[in-house]
């Protein structure tokens, strides 16, 4: 490529490019508008290409999206934004998919510098929906706070970015391309995951499963992971075909919302209610890394699967039989996984919400487990949590155990005792009154402690402030929480992966030490009828009811 190829585009900085919870995520109009995606991957190359030891003309960037509307069109425009930055080499999911895990599943085997995916997760696709960009580095993981934040600073002064003129590459077929001086590669999205898979679990013990007659129903909910269900679940391990449902890749994920819970995956609920019920129901959201685990009649809440995983892996899984190092969980999660942590003696951690807070505990080899509240489950296996690997983990400990989903369910609660647990989310709110509600109990959390709330006593309150154990940066105002003595915990905070206006999330939880057979409404009323007190949520937000409850 000769210099004159580059042609460096005048630009002036959009002032709304600061990544939230994972990565930068808006309305895809906004994303469409001239220099808006230009100017933000412009941003992350020049503030990666400023670490030491980069040289780009010998660096891999990986590229590939959950398939949503306009990945397409993206990808194209971010070759050649990657091409002209002088990247050696620039590999492409073929058709432009690339699950998230499987994106850190690249990254790591093909030693690449790092990884651009375009998805809005679970939001919605379309015109009118939202789009995406998150930038992985090169252990696999979401860009730390660190980086995001100096790659928002660099969006506000960026005057120029680079690209060159050529035409659109043909995404659908794995071949090799040549892109001013840079490697193109369309490639097999599915290959390195599918291996990580067959490396870390016993895939002759899930086929007998299958041959027993157990029957499973997978919703890839029209996100990325269709392919790689099939692949895995259908033509690996022996599921019937059609075991895999809403299993094609589409724009606009058929029109609905690509989040596994019981309120969007409404069809698999119904499925596994259904009289002639499947054992097993499983569902992944847009871009992969969300999981929901549901037996015959029964739904596992997130915290409790981290809690069951961490107990049953090194028994059932190959991949995790010299033990476990520790455990970590974001705050808001349920402490399930603590009392299991502490049955067996581990290490067990708290982090902010959001992944990315967990790759230094891996790459540090501190925890081998990590989970969040919002269906994401995930291991030192990659840096990213991982829809499938989670549905594996059970389908690995259903076989070897032989118990049913519900069994399993009533075992662990009879040993460990139950973390009954919600989220309330509003959304769409306010963003002035929100943030205003949040400062408010903020300011009132010093009056709470030691008084009676619920039925006991607050022992602790509190805005979570996280100082990471390996580098030692810290994270402030990470959610309000009020700790009580009889073991419930209040947690709120504002959601940062919204597009309009914000969203309140409230999470409650109680512990019971009783087998865990009452009613989760009931149980935790009393908890969300305190927290909308507290916040004042009528008063300040106008709002009655929760928009969506998980
Ligand atoms: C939400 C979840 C958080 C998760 C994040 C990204 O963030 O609460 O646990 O890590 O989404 O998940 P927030 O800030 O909206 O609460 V994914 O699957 O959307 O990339
Ligand atoms: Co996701």
């Amino acid at each position: 490529m000769s210099a004159s190829d580059v042609q460096s585009i005048p630009t002036i900085p959009f002032p709304d490019q600061r990544p939230g919870t994972s990565g930068l995520r808006k309305k895809t109009r906004v994303f469409m508008q001239p220099h808006y995606l230009e100017n933000f991957v412009q941003a992350i190359f020049d503030t990666v290409r400023e670490e030491p030891g980069v040289d780009f003309a010998r660096e891999t960037l990986v590229i590939g999206g959950d398939g949503r509307y306009y990945n397409r069109p993206a990808i194209q425009r971010l070759v050649r934004l990657a091409a002209a930055n002088g990247f050696g080499r620039v590999l492409v999911g073929c058709s432009g998919l690339l699950s998230t895990p499987a994106m850190s599943a690249v990254i790591r085997r093909h030693g690449a510098l790092g990884g651009l995916i375009l998805s809005a997760s679970h939001n919605p696709g379309g015109l009118d929906a939202d789009f995406g960009v998150k930038y992985n580095i090169r252990n696999g993981g979401p860009a730390p706070e660190t980086l995001t934040e100096r790659i928002y600073l660099r969006t506000l002064a960026l005057t120029h970015y680079v690209t060159l003129t050529h035409p659109d590459l043909d995404l659908e077929h794995c071949v090799q391309h040549r892109v001013g001086s840079t490697e193109v590669v369309i490639f097999d999205p599915l290959a390195d995951y599918t291996a990580l898979m067959e490396e870390l679990f016993d895939f002759e013990a899930v086929r007998q499963l299958f041959r027993r007659g157990f029957r499973m129903c997978f919703d890839a909910m029209h996100g990325v992971t269709g392919p790689y269900a099939q692949a895995l679940l259908e033509q690996r391990l022996g599921a019937p075909v059609g075991t895999v449902i809403r299993g094609t890749p589409l724009e606009d994920f058929g029109g609905t919302h690509p989040d596994p819970n019981l309120v969007h995956a409404a069809e698999l609920v119904a499925r596994l209610h259904a009289p002639d019920a499947p054992d097993f129901g499983a569902a992944c959201d847009g871009d992969g890394d969300r999981n929901l685990i549901l037996g015959r009649q029964c739904f596992v809440s997130p915290g409790d699967s981290l809690a069951i995983i961490a107990e049953y892996a090194p028994h059932c899984i190959p991949g995790y039989r010299a033990g476990l190092a520790g455990v970590a969980r974001s705050m808001p999660t349920s402490t399930a996984v603590d009392r299991v942590a502490a049955a067996r003696d581990l290490p067990c951690y708290e982090t902010p919400t959001g992944w990315k807070f967990f790759g230094n505990l891996l790459d540090a080899g501190l925890c081998t487990l990590c989970g969040e509240e919002s269906f994401g489950t995930g291991s030192n296996h990659l840096r990213e949590k991982d829809g499938l690997w989670a549905v594996l983990c059970w389908l690995s400990l259903l076989a070897t155990t032989g118990k049913s989903v519900a069994e399993v369910l009533q075992t662990h609660w009879q040993r460990f005792g139950r973390s009954y647990f919600q989220r309330h989310d509003y959304e769409a709110l306010d963003a002035q009154a929100a943030t205003d509600m949040i400062t408010a109990l903020r300011d009132k959390l010093p009056t709470l402690v030691d008084t009676d709330l619920a039925g006991s006593r607050v022992t602790h309150a509190d805005d979570f402030s996280y100082t990471d154990p390996v580098d030692g940066s810290v994270s402030t105002h990470q959610g309000l929480r009020i700790l009580l003595a009889d073991g419930s915990r209040l947690v709120c905070r504002l959601s940062g992966t919204g597009t309009e206006g914000a969203t309140l999330r409230l999470y409650v939880e109680c512990y019971r030490r009783n087998g865990g057979q009452d009613a989760v409404d009931a149980v935790l009323a009393p908890l969300v009828q305190v927290a909308v007190r507290l916040l004042e949520l009528r008063e300040r937000c106008g709002r009655e009811a929760a928009t969506v409850v998980t």
